[in-house]
C-alpha cells in the first residue's frame, strides 16, 4: 500500500500532527503555528480577522486528516458511492459547525481565549459561503452534512462561483472570495478539458461521432471537506472553476497586443464568475448552459476516472455509481455520460443507454411553469452540437415506445416529447431528466402526488416515481443556532444521541405538561428573542418588545410565497389599531412582524413588495398611536447566518404559499424544530408537519390545492370586485392608494395583479388568513397554553431531519450502505 519512502517515518510524522480533542495547549500550538508561518504575523499585530484565519486553518488541518483517512479507506473498499450534483450549495459559515462536529468546540473556545480572543467574535469574522439562492441550495448543504454523518460514501459536486448572491436593495454583488477562503483546497492537479461549440463528424456504420473544434477550457477542482457529526467520516464537496487552457498568449504579448494576450484567460474565467440569482425562475441564458455543461462534464470525467481505476467493464458502473440530480440543472450529464461511453469508450448505443438509465435519479423541486428549464434549440445546438444529436436519438427511441403503447395518440406524443414544437423549438430538460433516470422524486408528499397527477402525468410509470420529503440538519438548525435548547434536550434525555436520531426528541412530548419544563423552555425562547432584539437594535437601530409575538416569514420574495398576504394583514392590523378605543387597544396582541429574504434583481413585483414592506415599517414603527402594539422589520441581506439568529427567536412560522405551489419549504422545518407555531396553508411539507404536530397545535388557513384551479379560473373568467372577494383587503388597498405609506401610485402594478386575475388567490385567502391570526392572538393571551403547543411542535419534528431524508434516498433510490472509517 505504501508507495513512497519509509512507512514508519510517514506514520510517526502523521501521528505527531495529531491533536487530542481535549488538548487545549495542543490546539493553541496549531493555531499559533498558522499565525507565525502561514500568516507570517505575531501576537503584536494579530487582529480578529487574522486570529479567525489561523483558527480556521487549524480546524482545517483536523478536517483534512479525517478527509485523507476517509478517501484512502473508501479507495481501498471501493463501495458504491452516491454523487450529489447540485448547482447551488448554500453552506453558510463553517467554523462553528466544524468544531461542533469534531466535538472540539470547548477546546477551541478555551485555546482562543488563552490566546487573547473571544471565540464568538472570531466566528463573526467568517463570510458566509452563499453559493445558492434559497431552499434548493440550502437543502444540498443539509444533505451533505447528513451523508457524512451517516457514514454514507458520497461526494457533492458543484460550481465555484466567485460572485454569489446579490444584496436586494443595493444589488451589490457579493465577491465572497475576495478574502482567502480557508475551507477550500485548490487541486490544481485535478482538471479536465471542456469543449464548447465546434463541429461533429459522424463515423460511418457506427453510432459514434467525433466532436472537435470550437473552444476549449479547463475545469479545475477545489475541494471543501465536510465533517460528519461524531464520526471520522468526512465527505468531499468538489467545486469546479473554469480556467483557460493556455493562460497567457506570449505571442500576442510580444507583438504588443496586451488585450489579446490575456483575452482567453478572462473569457474562460468568466464562465464560473457569477451565481445566477434567480430562485424558482428560469433565465435561459447561454452562459448558464455553459456553467451547467462545464460542471457536469468535469464531474462525470472525474467520476469515470475513479471508476476506471477499478478495471471493471462498463456495464458494472451502476453497481458503483449513482448520481442524484438536484433539480434539472445537471440533466445534461445524462447526455454527457452517453457521449463519453459511445464516442470515447466505443460502447454500443443500447448498452450505453442501459448503463446510463441505471445511474441517474432526478429530484424535482417545483411545479411552477416559469421555473422549468427549456433551452431554445438553436442556442443548444450551437453550444453542444453532439449532445443535441444524442438527445434526438434518445427522444426517437422514447417516442417509438410511447407510440407502441398508445397507437395513434399524437397529442400524447406531442405532450411527452423531449423536444417542444414551435418556433423556435425547445429542449425540455425535465422530460429528458425523467426519461434518463431510474427514479424521479418530489420533495414532499403533496408535491410528489401533484407531479404524478399534473405536470408529469404521462411521463413515467408508477414505480418510477417516489417521494422523499425534505429535511434539515439538526446540527446546524438546533445544536449550533440554539445551543440552550439543545442543552435542555440533552439534559432532559440524558444523552446527546438525539442529534443523530432526531426521532428521540418525541420522548420529550409529555414535558409539555410539566410546568417546570415549560418555564425553562419559555426562558430559552425569551433569551433568543432578546439576542435578536439586540442585533436589530445595533444593526438597524430598531427597538422591539421581546414580549410581543415574533412572526417570521423568511424566504425568497416570490408572488407564490405571498409575502403580500402577511403584509396586507399587517396593514389591516395597523388600521384596526388606529381606529381602536383605549378599551379595545388593551385586547390587541402585540406583534413584531419579521420579514427577511431577497428578490431576484429582475423581479419587478417582488421588489415592489420589499418597497412596500419597508415603507409600511417606516410609518408603523414611528406612529405614536401604535405605541408598542406593532413593529414591522425587514432584514436586508438575508443569509444562512442571519437565519441562525432569527429562527430560534420566532414564535410563529409564516408559511402561506398558495396551496399547490410550494414544493416543500424547509424554513417551516427549522422554525418548527425551534418551537415556532405553524401559521400556514395546506401546502408542501406543511401538510406533513401539521399531521405530526397535530392540527390543534397549528393554524391552518386558505383554500386547498384541489380547489385552487377552480377559484383561479373564476378570478379570471367570472371576475367579481375586490370588495366582494374580500372587503377587508379592499380597505387595505384604499389605504395604500390614499398614500398612507408614501405615493400610492408606485404600488399600482402590485395591486393590479390582485385586482385583476389574482393568480395566487391573495384576496380569496385573506379572510381566512385574518381569522387564523386572530386564533394566534387569542392563544398568545394564555402563555402556558402557548408554550405547551410550542413544545408539542418542536418535539414532534423528529421526521424532518435531513438524516431521515438521506436515509430514505440511500434505501429507496441509491441502494448504498454506510461505510464508516474505523476509529483507529
Ligand atoms: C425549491 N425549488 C422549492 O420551491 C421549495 O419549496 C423546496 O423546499 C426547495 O426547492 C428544496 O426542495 C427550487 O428552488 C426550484 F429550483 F426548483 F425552483
Amino acid at each position: 500500500e505504501w508507495t513512497v519512502g519509509d512507512a514508519q517515518t510517514w506514520k510517526t510524522a502523521i501521528e505527531a500532527e495529531q491533536v487530542d480533542k481535549d488538548d487545549v495547549q495542543g490546539v493553541a500550538n496549531t493555531v499559533v503555528r498558522h499565525v507565525t508561518t502561514t500568516l507570517a504575523r505575531q501576537a503584536g499585530n494579530l487582529d480578529e480577522l487574522g486570529a479567525y484565519q489561523a483558527t480556521a486553518l487549524s480546524v482545517r488541518d483536523q478536517l483534512l486528516k479525517r478527509w485523507n483517512e476517509t478517501t484512502s479507506y473508501h479507495t481501498k473498499n471501493a463501495p458504491k458511492r452516491v454523487y450529489y450534483l447540485s448547482i447551488e450549495w448554500l453552506m453558510g459559515r463553517t467554523l462553528d459547525n466544524a468544531v461542533l462536529n469534531l466535538d472540539m468546540r470547548n477546546t477551541y473556545e478555551s485555546a482562543t481565549q488563552k490566546l487573547g480572543f473571544n471565540f464568538e467574535d472570531l466566528l463573526n469574522e467568517e463570510r458566509d459561503a452563499a453559493l445558492g439562492n434559497g431552499g434548493l441550495g440550502r437543502l444540498a448543504a443539509c444533505y451533505i452534512d447528513s451523508m457524512a454523518t451517516l457514514n454514507l460514501p458520497g461526494w457533492g459536486y458543484g460550481l465555484r462561483q466567485l460572485i454569489s448572491s446579490t444584496g436586494e436593495q443595493l444589488e451589490a454583488p457579493d465577491p465572497w472570495l475576495d478574502r482567502e477562503n480557508p475551507w477550500e483546497i485548490p487541486r490544481l492537479d485535478v482538471s479536465y478539458p471542456i469543449r464548447f461549440y465546434g463541429r461533429v463528424e459522424a463515423i460511418p456504420n457506427s453510432s459514434r461521432a467525433i466532436w472537435s473544434g470550437g473552444n476549449e477550457c479547463l475545469a479545475v477542482a477545489y475541494d471543501v471537506p465536510i465533517p460528519g457529526f461524531a464520526t471520522k467520516n468526512t465527505a468531499n464537496l468538489r467545486l469546479w472553476a473554469a480556467r483557460p487552457i493556455q493562460g497567457f498568449d506570449l505571442n500576442s504579448f510580444n507583438a504588443g497586443n496586451y488585450e489579446a494576450s490575456v483575452a482567453s484567460s478572462s473569457d474562460a474565467e468568466n464562465i464560473t464568475r457569477v451565481l445566477y440569482p434567480n430562485d424558482n425562475m428560469y433565465a435561459g441564458k447561454e452562459l448558464r448552459l455553459k456553467q451547467q455543461y462545464l460542471w457536469c462534464s468535469a464531474s462525470l470525467q472525474d467520476i469515470l476516472r475513479r471508476y476506471q481505476k477499478l478495471n471493471l467493464p462498463w456495464d458494472q458502473l451502476p453497481d458503483y455509481v449513482v448520481i442524484q440530480m438536484n433539480d434539472t440543472h445537471p440533466t445534461i450529464s445524462i447526455v454527457e455520460l452517453m457521449r463519453i461511453l459511445i464516442d470515447e469508450e466505443e460502447v454500443p448505443y443500447d448498452v450505453a443507454w442501459g448503463i446510463t438509465t441505471k445511474v441517474f435519479a432526478y429530484t424535482n423541486h417545483t411545479v411552477l411553469p416559469e421555473a422549468l428549464e427549456k433551452w431554445p434549440l438553436p442556442l443548444f445546438e450551437n453550444l453542444l452540437p453532439r449532445h443535441l444529436q444524442i438527445i434526438y436519438t434518445i427522444n426517437m427511441n422514447f417516442l417509438n415506445e410511447v407510440a407502441k403503447r398508445f397507437p395513434g395518440d399524437m397529442d400524447r406524443i406531442r405532450r411527452m416529447s423531449i423536444i417542444e414544437e414551435g418556433t423556435p423549438k425547445f429542449v425540455r430538460m425535465a422530460h429528458l431528466a425523467i426519461v434518463g433516470s431510474f427514479k424521479v422524486n418530489g420533495v414532499a408528499a403533496l408535491h410528489s402526488q401533484l407531479l404524478q397527477s399534473t405536470i408529469f402525468r404521462d411521463l413515467k410509470g408508477r414505480d418510477g416515481f417516489t417521494n422523499v420529503t425534505n429535511g434539515v440538519t439538526p446540527r446546524r438548525w438546533l445544536l449550533q443556532c440554539n445551543p440552550r435548547l439543545a442543552q435542555l434536550i440533552t439534559d432532559t434525555l440524558g444523552s446527546e444521541h438525539w442529534l443523530v436520531n432526531l426521532k428521540q426528541i418525541s420522548q420529550l412530548l409529555p414535558m409539555a405538561d410539566n410546568a417546570e419544563f415549560r418555564h425553562a423552555f419559555r426562558e430559552i425562547k425569551i433569551e433568543n428573542k432578546a439576542r435578536l432584539a439586540d442585533v436589530l437594535h445595533s444593526e438597524l437601530g430598531l427597538s422591539v418588545d421581546v414580549d410581543s409575538i415574533f412572526t417570521c416569514q423568511i424566504k425568497r420574495l416570490h408572488e407564490y410565497k405571498r409575502q403580500t398576504l402577511n403584509l396586507f394583514g399587517i396593514i389591516h392590523r395597523y388600521l384596526r389599531i388606529k381606529k381602536a378605543t383605549p378599551q379595545e387597544r388593551k385586547k390587541i396582541a402585540k406583534h413584531t412582524a419579521i420579514f427577511a429574504g431577497k428578490a431576484a434583481p429582475g423581479y419587478y413585483i417582488a421588489k415592489l413588495v420589499i418597497r412596500l414592506i419597508v415603507n409600511v415599517a417606516k410609518i408603523v414603527n414611528h406612529d405614536p398611536d401604535v405605541g408598542d402594539l406593532l413593529r414591522v422589520v425587514f432584514i436586508p441581506d438575508y443569509s444562512v447566518s442571519v437565519a441562525e439568529v432569527l429562527i430560534p427567536a420566532a414564535d410563529v412560522s409564516v408559511q402561506i404559499s398558495t396551496a399547490g405551489t410550494e414544493a416543500s419549504g424547509t424554513s417551516n422545518m427549522k422554525l418548527g424544530l425551534n418551537g415556532a407555531l405553524l401559521l400556514g396553508t395546506v401546502d408542501g411539507a406543511n401538510v406533513e408537519i401539521a399531521e405530526d404536530v397535530g392540527e390543534d397545535n397549528a393554524f391552518l388557513l386558505g383554500h386547498l390545492a384541489a380547489d385552487v384551479e377552480a377559484v383561479r379560473y373564476s378570478n379570471s373568467y367570472n371576475p367579481t370586485s375586490l370588495e366582494e372577494r374580500s372587503p377587508e383587503l379592499a380597505a387595505v388597498f384604499k389605504a395604500i392608494e390614499a398614500g398612507t405609506f408614501g405615493d400610492g401610485h408606485v404600488y399600482e402594478p402590485l395591486l393590479k395583479t390582485i385586482y385583476d386575475h389574482d393568480y395566487y388567490l391573495v384576496s380569496n385567502d385573506f379572510g381566512s388568513y385574518l381569522a387564523a391570526e386572530n386564533l394566534v392572538d387569542e392563544l398568545w393571551a394564555d402563555q402556558e397554553e402557548w408554550t405547551k403547543k410550542s413544545i408539542r411542535t418542536a418535539f414532534a419534528m423528529g421526521s424532518f431531519t435531513s438524516d431521515r431524508s438521506v436515509q430514505d434516498y440511500a434505501d429507496s433510490i441509491w441502494s448504498i450502505e454506510p461505510d464508516p472509517v474505523p476509529e483507529n
